[in-house]
């Protein structure tokens, strides 16, 4: 199956930030799908939930320089 979780992001200030996070979302193994917003701080990833969880997305997020925080 396919799990949708959003999430919200801290410290992107421009649109090359808005590249890297999502390259290094869709580089994970298990995530399908990967969307980040600037103007809202908001980010959405499809994932398999078998693969990984929203705590190693968190992780790769946070290794990268950002913060993130699920909210669904
Ligand atoms: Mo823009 Mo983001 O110069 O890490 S790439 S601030």
């Amino acid at each position: 199956g396919t799990v949708i979780g959003q999430f919200t992001i801290g410290g992107m200030t421009c649109a090359a930030c808005v590249n890297s996070v999502e390259g290094i979302l869709r580089n994970l193994p298990g995530v399908r799908k990967a969307v980040v917003a600037l103007a809202t701080s908001l980010g959405e990833v499809e994932y398999d939930p078998t693969a990984i969880n929203k705590d190693d997305i968190v992780t790769a997020i946070e290794d990268a320089g950002f913060e993130a925080s699920f909210v669904q």
